[in-house]
Formats: structure tokens, sequence, C-alpha cells
């Protein structure tokens, strides 16, 4: 209570710029801890908007996202509203599907609505009364020096805004991270990626799930890949994942089809012709970028959180999770010192900035790898062995996605134990070879073979050798 009270006294006012996931999401965190929260939104609010334009409408939540829920009270409403994935369901070209559970019973992703979330948490921030929402403010610049903000309304007038602390959640390309790129020792680097994405429906079948609804499922075709999520109104999300310059060669609606013939043959039926070629030509696909930066924060004024901070390549599924756990370390860091933002920044910087750069590390090292070698025969055999060798033992070798996905342990640490892990599976790999050797010389010289036909077939192999060397 003495704590609150001299919060009281200080009453600080804090911005939170960007009304998207993290930033709606972090209004909350900020007005539990009984700040001044001021929020703006550069576009309208999305509860009263008739079409809600913008990137991918659902998303796969998993254990960091819901602890951040779970912190604001909003865990069980969120969850209550996502679709269960208990398993990925790895579509074959010639059709079969293979399921391959996460983990054990009580481990799955959610499959949740991107504009459903987005309201949900603006309805909750909005709800405390110390919280005030400003919707079409548009960030337009703001002073480093004096944290003076500048906002652009739709009818073209300005409104100017100060604070005592700004939080930057304003996305990928965010206006707020401009003024962190004039200065000096910022590190910053943006990467785009070859591919692009280009959401297509997947309609209800007789009012039904066109597919099994409780699966992630996944068409992995090396450089062509497809991911479907369900949605609560029985359709799928599928959203194709391949090079621009592939999209581009396809041009007319015949070339769709004979493309999805190709490498998608078993959705044409599902999605359905028509649907099929009206959604592949309705947007252009978007392009996906990698943004990593350092520090994250300004002084003692201004910080970033969520894609602002860091953007990743959807490869992992941990966009919104790692920009949601971000909420989580700077509440904690908050309690660790007392709220004092001259401590709490830098100490936001040095403990998030290399988990952060994990998750986007292993976000474009699982892009390049799917995009290389990643047909379902691989993902399956991949994913097999691990949950394998995790049965055999449970302890020491834990895959690296249910370390991502289901615990909180930190990204950079997840990294190590994989390297780890690893090395210690490579180690029994070569032992395994070793051993094999040994004991087949051993029962060799315990049974020796008939000599003659060893060397005959040592024959053989050298007339294969030869013929292999002629053209
Ligand atoms: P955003 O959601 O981009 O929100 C930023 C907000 O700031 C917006 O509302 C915007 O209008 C506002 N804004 C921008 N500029 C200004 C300004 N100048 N002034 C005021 N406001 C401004 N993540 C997952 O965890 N799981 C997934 O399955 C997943 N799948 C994905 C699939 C795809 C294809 C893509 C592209 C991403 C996926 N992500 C996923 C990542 C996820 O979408 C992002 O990490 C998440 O949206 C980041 O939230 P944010 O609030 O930081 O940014
Ligand atoms: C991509 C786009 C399967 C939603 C990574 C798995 C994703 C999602 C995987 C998108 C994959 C890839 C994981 C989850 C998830 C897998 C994961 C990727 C949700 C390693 C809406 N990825 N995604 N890995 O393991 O950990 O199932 O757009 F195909 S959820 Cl690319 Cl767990």
């Amino acid at each position: 209570m003495e704590r609150s009270a001299s919060r009281q006294t200080k009453k600080k006012v804090v911005a939170v710029v960007g009304g998207g996931l993290v930033g709606a999401l972090n209004t909350c965190f900020f007005a539990n801890r009984g700040f001044d929260v001021e929020l703006f939104e550069s576009r309208e609010d999305i509860r009263r908007a008739k079409v809600v334009k913008g990137r991918s409408i659902n998303l796969a939540l998993s254990h960091r996202g819901r602890q951040a829920l779970k912190h604001v009270g909003l865990e069980e409403k969120i969850v209550s509203q996502g679709i269960q994935m208990q398993a990925r369901m790895i579509h074959s070209l010639n059709g079969k599907q293979s399921p391959i559970p996460y983990g054990k019973k009580g481990q799955y992703i959610l499959s949740v609505d991107r504009a459903n979330l987005n309201k949900e948490l603006l309805t909750a921030a909005e709800s405390y009364p110390n919280t005030k929402m400003n919707f079409d403010h548009k960030l337009q610049d703001w002073n480093a020096e004096t944290g003076l903000m500048t906002f652009v309304r739709s009818d073209g007038s300005k409104e100017q805004a100060k604070a005592d602390l700004i939080v930057g959640c304003d996305g990928a390309f965010s206006a707020i991270r401009k003024q962190f790129l004039r200065r000096s020792r910022f590190d910053y680097s943006q990467t785009y990626i070859p591919h692009g994405y280009m959401e297509l429906t997947m309609p209800p079948i007789n009012g039904e799930f066109a597919m099994k609804p409780n699966y992630l499922h996944i068409w992995p075709r090396n450089t062509f890949m497809m991911i479907a999520l369900p949605n609560l109104d029985k359709t799928f999300t599928c959203t194709l994942f391949m090079p621009f310059e592939e999209f581009e060669k396809i041009t007319t609606g015949d070339e769709v089809i004979e493309f999805f013939q190709k490498y998608f043959p078993d959705t044409i039926p599902l999605i359905g012709v028509n649907t099929l070629q009206r959604d592949y030509f309705r947007l252009p696909a978007q392009a996906m970028v990698s943004v990593k930066c350092n520090p994250y924060h300004i002084g003692d004024m201004c910080v970033l959180m969520g894609d602002a901070a860091h953007a990743v390549v959807p490869f992992y599924g941990q966009g919104m999770n790692a920009g949601f756990e971000d909420c989580i370390v700077f509440d904690e860091i908050m309690d660790q010192f007392n709220e004092d933002f001259s401590a709490v920044l830098p100490e936001y910087t040095r403990v998030r900035v290399p988990d952060d750069h994990a998750i986007a590390d292993l976000a474009m090292y699982n892009y390049t790898e799917m995009r290389a070698h990643v047909n379902s025969k691989w993902f399956i055999f991949r994913k097999r062995v691990d949950n394998i060798l995790h049965f055999l033992m449970p302890k020491a070798i834990i895959p690296l996605y249910t370390m991502v996905t289901f615990t909180r342990t930190r990204y950079h640490e997840a990294v190590k134990q994989w390297h780890w892990q690893n090395k210690v599976i490579n180690r029994g790999l070569l032992l395994s070879a070793v051993g094999a050797v040994l004991g087949g010389s051993y029962l060799l010289i315990k049974h020796p073979p008939d000599l003659s036909k060893l060397i005959v077939s040592a024959e053989e192999m050298w007339d294969r050798l030869v013929a292999l060397r002629t053209p």
C-alpha cells in the first residue's frame, strides 16, 4: 500500500503508442500498476470499424502469450475463444495426412482470431478508470530531448502530448523507433526475406470444418509451404508462403489451379476452384521482415516493445507470444527496481535483447531450414526422432519447439540447451557407430565368412565403380 501511495504522489503518466496486440495488453499492465495510461492508436477503433484490414487473420497462441494474458486476468476469456490444436497434421503430396502431437494431452496451442483478440484487449484496457484511449491518433514525430509527441488526425489536425514514459508498441515499422535510429551507438538491422505470404479461406463443407479442426495443418514442400489454422466460424485460413518471384509467375486463374494441382492437390476440392481463384487475386502477396535492434530504450523516457523492438519472421509462431512476454519481463523488472524508470529501462534492455534476438534468429533459421529441405517425409521424420529422444531421456533432451512453445525458458537459454543436446545426440550417434564397427568386427572374427564370396562381391563392387566413372 505504501508503495502505491508514493506512486499516487508522483502520478506518472505513461503513453503507449500503438493499440495493436502488444500496445493494448501493455496498457492493462501499466494500468494495473496504477499509472495514468494514455493509449494512442493511428487507426480508428477496430471495435467500431466495419472492415478490419491488417495482417494475418488468426495466430497461434502458446504458453508465453497465455502467461502474459493471465497477469491481467484475461487468459481464461481468450482461451475459451480459441480453438485447441493438439498436433500438427502433415499433408503429403499424395494426400496422406499424418498427425504429430505437440506433446502430452494437455500440451496444445490455440488458434485465436487476431481482430477478436485485439478487440478484447482494447475493451480490457479501456475498462480501467486510469486509462484513456485515443484512436485516430497517428504519431508523426516525437522529440527525444523533451518527450513531446505530435499526432495527426484523419481530418488533418495535429495534437501534441507529453508523458513521463513513452512505450513504443507501434509495430514493425515503428515511428517511435525512428528517433532511435538518429542516435549514436544504436544497432539496427532489418531483413526482408524473399518469400511473401497470401491468405486463402477454406470454407466449411455442409456446415462443418472441411478438415479436422484441432490441428495446425501443414503442407511442407520445400520452397513452397502452406499452413492452415481453424477459425470459430468453421473456416480455415490457409497461409501460402512462397518466393515473390513465384507469386508473380501466376497471372491467370488457370495458372492458379495448375499450381495448386502440382503442389497442394488435396486442397483444391476443399477450398473450391472459385474461392481459390478469387482469394488469390484479391490481395497481392505480403512481405515479411525481420528487425533487430539494441538498445530498446532512450534514457528514462522511452522504451520499445513487441514488433517495434523485434519483428520476427512467422516460422516459429512466436512474434505475438514474444511481444506479450516482453510485457511480463518489463513488469517483473518494474517490481525489482521499484518503478524507477532510470534503472528499469537499461535493465529491460540488458535482460530482453538477448532473448528477442535469439527468437528472431531461431525463426530465421527455421525459415531457411524449411525452404531448403523440408518436405513432408523429412518433417515427419525429424519430429518423430525429437519425440523418441525426448521419450527416452525426458529430462535431458527436450525438443527445441517444446522449450519455445510450452515453457518460459528464456529464448537464449533454449538455444544454448539445444546446442548442448545436439552435441550429446551427435556423440551418441558416433558412439553407436563405433560400437557397431567393433561389434561387427568381433562377429567377423568369431564367425569368419566364406572369403571367396567376399572376393566376388569385391569384384562386383569394382565393376560398379568403373561403371560409375564412364559417362
Ligand atoms: P502490431 O500488431 O503491428 O500493432 C501495431 C499497432 O500500432 C497497430 O495497431 C498500428 O495501427 C499502430 N501504429 C503503427 N504506427 C503507428 C503510429 N505512427 N502511431 C500510432 N499507432 C501506430 N505471432 C504469433 O505469436 N503466433 C503466430 O501464429 C503468428 N503468425 C503470424 C503470421 C504472419 C503471416 C505474420 C506476418 C505474423 C505472425 N505473427 C504471429 C506475429 C504477430 O502478428 C506480431 O508479432 C504481432 O502482431 C505484434 O504485435 P504488435 O502489437 O507489436 O504490433
Ligand atoms: C507460421 C505461420 C510447424 C502461423 C514451425 C511448426 C506459423 C504459424 C513450427 C502462421 C511449422 C513451422 C510452431 C508452433 C507455429 C510446428 C513451431 C508457425 C504457427 C517449429 C498464421 N510454429 N506456427 N514450429 O512445430 O514451434 O508445428 O501464420 F510449419 S506453432 Cl514453420 Cl508450436
